[in-house]
This record gives structure tokens, C-alpha cells and sequence, in this order.
């Protein structure tokens, strides 16, 4: 069964939004393999998001990233990594479809609520970034 990660941002977290979120992907037929809050490091986030390094936005994605904890997750099911995508919407939440979570719970493009790997190859890798064999049931 597919599987990629998704990242509850410091900005839903603290607006107190994890169970809605986390309910929009039980609701679409996605399992929760695996999930844990987290308090990043700045050394986490910058190996994180090292594909972004060079981007104008990056110091502030890493420190907006660090700002508070995330809670990360392993979704399952068919399709796991599009179907994610599918629920959380366009980067810039003014541009996100109604009814995505990031049109929903939003505020910015950099406050921006979830992370969902963007293809299979980056979901192995940053599944393996956050979680242990033993962790993800
Ligand atoms: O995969 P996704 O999160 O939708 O967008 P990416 O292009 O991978 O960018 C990662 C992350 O960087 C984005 O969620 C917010 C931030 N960001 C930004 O702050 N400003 C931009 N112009 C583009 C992206
Ligand atoms: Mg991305």
C-alpha cells in the first residue's frame, strides 16, 4: 500500500487544528500509519527542506518551521501521495481549491498549514526521516 509523509505546520498546530486536519485524510480514505508531534531543530529543518536551500524563501521556511512543533505522519492508501496533495491544496493558500486544508486552515504562502511529499521517491526519504521501522504500523 502507498505511503508518503505529511507535516502539520507550526502556524495549525498552534491555532489547535491537528484533529481536523488529521480527520480530512481519515475522511478521504487515507490510514494513519504512524504520527508524533515534533519540536524541529534549525539542523532538522534546513536537511529537511535541503532542496530548497538555495530559494530566496528558505531562511525564513526554516525558521517559520522551528517556530513551534509539527505533527508529522505517515499516510497509507491508495494513491497515498496525490490523494494528499489532492486534500491539501495549492502551495498559496489564495489560490487553493475550497474545501482543501490549506484554503481552509491558511493564512499565507509561508504560514501555509501542511507538507506533503511531492512524489514516492521523496516520501521514502522523508518517511525515513522522521520515523523508524518499529513506528510505522
Ligand atoms: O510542496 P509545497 O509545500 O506545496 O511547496 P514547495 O514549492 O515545495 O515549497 C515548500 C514550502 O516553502 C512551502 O510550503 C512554503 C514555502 N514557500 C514560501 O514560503 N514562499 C514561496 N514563494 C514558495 C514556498
Ligand atoms: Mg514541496
Amino acid at each position: 500500500m502507498e505511503q508518503t509523509l505529511s507535516i502539520i505546520k507550526p502556524d495549525a498546530v498552534a491555532k489547535n487544528v491537528v484533529g481536523k486536519i488529521l480527520d480530512r485524510f481519515e475522511s478521504n480514505g487515507l490510514r494513519i500509519a504512524a504520527t508524533k508531534k515534533v519540536q524541529l531543530s534549525k539542523a532538522d529543518a534546513e536537511a529537511f527542506y535541503a532542496v530548497h536551500a538555495e530559494r530566496p524563501f528558505f531562511g525564513e521556511l526554516v525558521e517559520f518551521m522551528i517556530s513551534g512543533p509539527v505533527v508529522v505522519s505517515v499516510l497509507e492508501g491508495e494513491n497515498a501521495m496525490a490523494k494528499n496533495r489532492d486534500l491539501m491544496g495549492a502551495t498559496n493558500p489564495k489560490e487553493a481549491e475550497a474545501g482543501t486544508i490549506r484554503a481552509d486552515f491558511a493564512e499565507s504562502i509561508d504560514a501555509n498549514a501542511v507538507h506533503g511529499s511531492d512524489s514516492l521517491e521523496n516520501a521514502a526519504i522523508e518517511i525515513k526521516f522522521f520515523f523508524s521501522d518499529r513506528e510505522i504500523c
